[in-house]
């Protein structure tokens, strides 16, 4: 980490960081660093103007010209959501080749929390990759692994002794908690919830709720996997208020009755549901499940691979419930933009499967890891947490407005920097897919990128790095509302 020696650091009211680089000394390795003799730049990368700019088309000729090649050469499953080719992306914009600068409010699905060229994890990550791109830590061990689970025992909640193992995506990770579970708990079933996402796997297809687009002609699924109801408040049929005991008694009587709790080795949660639709579970729910598993014997795993990592104003999101999970599976915010994942828990699970029963050529590459390294001293730096709470303030007033002047936004829900709005049909609750297509359409057309999700496809929801500017993020609300106005 010699670079970080030499490195001085400043931290505009935007939240951007800048850093001044003097020129690396012989002592580093000249050939690996780019030769800057004493540059300025922005946590954006150099010079990353923090703006929306539309110069051409969205997407541009340029962008245009690159779908064609996507479309010949990039397997037709493998969609993009808005087809502009990124050049540059940091703080709160995407740059594309056209020259059109976006706001994002997507973080690549909530994945560049501390922007996608944060200052720390190019440095971290550039200098690791200088030193050595792989060894597989199952053949020869490196430093920076251990210290990822070091940090992932101290931020996750419980004051217990932890373990970690580390993988490449939250598929692998979700995969690996219920490996783990099944080897301690010695049972084998797996209950999960409506509306639940855990990945497009085998065993997280059959783990994940909805068809289309993830599972549709791609069975037959792993077996032993259950489906409980799920505390939707919006959706619940006797309206809200009794939402979190009802649906907590459905879930348990079903698990009770149709797959029996002594055969269940986990339950598995997500303390916010992502693709299901940011939804919050009624208050009181996740306290009832955790309740019954701890009771019969059942590993709780929290599923923060969306909400944790300052997401939603907090480390993780089951802290806000006082929840201490026996395993949380993590990624995406993890590690700035590199791929890494990670099963975090109690010592005496983690340590339940065999010895070389867990691992994988990459898990926990090194490079990943000195990125995560860089990616959680940012969110220290910053205090990443109290912005992703100030993101909610912002939002949440301006969303509220809008809802009031638009009677299709349903609902509004989230928390932190993972808030969405739910769209249904005027004077109903019926879901409004095709209103929330066209106010999407709109905002990209505009230079927001904005993402959909949710069962009925009626969500669109809103994930901005947690470095952005709250000028951007004002004037992505912006774009947003004229979307709607012209509706
Ligand atoms: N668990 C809670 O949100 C990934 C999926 C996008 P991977 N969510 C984004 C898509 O359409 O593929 C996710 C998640 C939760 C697990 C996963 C899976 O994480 O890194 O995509 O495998």
């Amino acid at each position: 980490m010699a670079v970080a020696d030499k490195a001085t650091r400043a931290v505009l009211p935007n939240g951007t960081c800048l850093i001044r680089r003097r020129a690396p000394s012989l002592r580093l390795k000249p050939l690996f660093f780019p030769l800057e003799p004493l540059m300025t730049e922005l946590s954006g990368g150099p010079s990353l103007p923090q703006e929306r700019r539309v110069v051409t088309a969205i997407p541009g000729p340029k962008s245009q010209e690159l779908l064609a090649r996507k479309n010949a050469a990039v397997a037709g499953g493998v969609g993009s959501v808005l087809p502009v080719f990124t050049v540059r992306a940091g703080g709160g914009v995407i740059e594309d080749v056209d020259g059109n600068s976006l706001i994002d409010f997507g973080s690549g699905i909530a994945v560049t929390s501390v922007g996608s060229s944060a200052e720390a994890v190019v440095r971290r990550a550039s200098a690791q990759l200088a030193d050595f791109t792989h060894t597989c830590f199952m053949v020869t061990p490196y430093e920076g692994y251990v210290e990822v689970c070091e940090e992932l025992a101290r931020l996750t909640p419980g004051d217990h002794a932890k373990k970690s193992a580390l993988f490449n995506s939250g598929a692998e990770a979700v995969e690996n908690a219920v490996k783990i579970a099944r080897s301690y708990t010695k049972r084998q079933a797996v209950v999960v919830f409506d509306h639940g996402y855990h990945g497009r796997t085998n065993l997280t297809m059959a783990l994940t709720a909805k068809n289309m687009p993830y599972k549709h002609g791609f069975g037959p699924f792993a077996p032993e996997v259950y489906r409980v109801p799920l505390a939707y408040p919006y959706r619940w049929l006797t309206g809200p208020e009794n939402c979190a005991e009802e649906a907590a008694a459905q879930a348990i009587d079903m698990i009770s009755k149709q797959v029996g709790a002594e055969n269940v080795a986990a339950i598995i949660i997500e303390p916010i549901l992502g693709e299901g639709g940011f939804i919050e579970p009624a208050k009181g729910f996740l306290p009832r499940i955790a309740e019954f598993a701890k009771a019969n014997g059942i590993v709780f795993v929290a599923d923060e691979i969306q909400s944790g990592f300052c997401r939603t104003g907090q480390w993780f999101a089951c802290e806000d419930e006082g929840i201490v999970p026996d395993l949380i599976t993590t990624a995406k915010g993890i590690a700035g933009g590199l791929p890494l994942a990670a099963v975090t828990g109690r010592a005496e699970i983690m340590d339940a499967a065999h010895s070389g029963g867990l691992g994988g050529t990459y898990g926990g590459n090194p490079v990943a890891c000195a990125a995560a390294l860089g990616a959680i001293e940012t969110m220290r730096e910053l205090d990443l947490n109290a912005k992703a709470k100030r993101v909610e303030e912002v939002m949440k007033g301006r969303l509220a407005a809008m809802r009031e002047k638009y009677d299709i936004i349903g609902d509004l829900r989230g928390r932190g920097a993972m808030i969405a709005i739910e769209l249904v049909k005027s004077g109903t609750k019926d879901p409004n897919p095709e209103a929330t297509a066209a106010v999407a359409k709109a905002c990209h057309s505009a230079g927001l990128l904005v993402l959909t999700c949710g069962t009925y496809g009626n969500v669109l929801r809103f994930l901005p790095p947690l470095v952005i500017g709250e000028d951007l993020l004002n004037e992505g609300l912006d774009v947003l509302e004229s979307a709607f106005a012209e509706l």
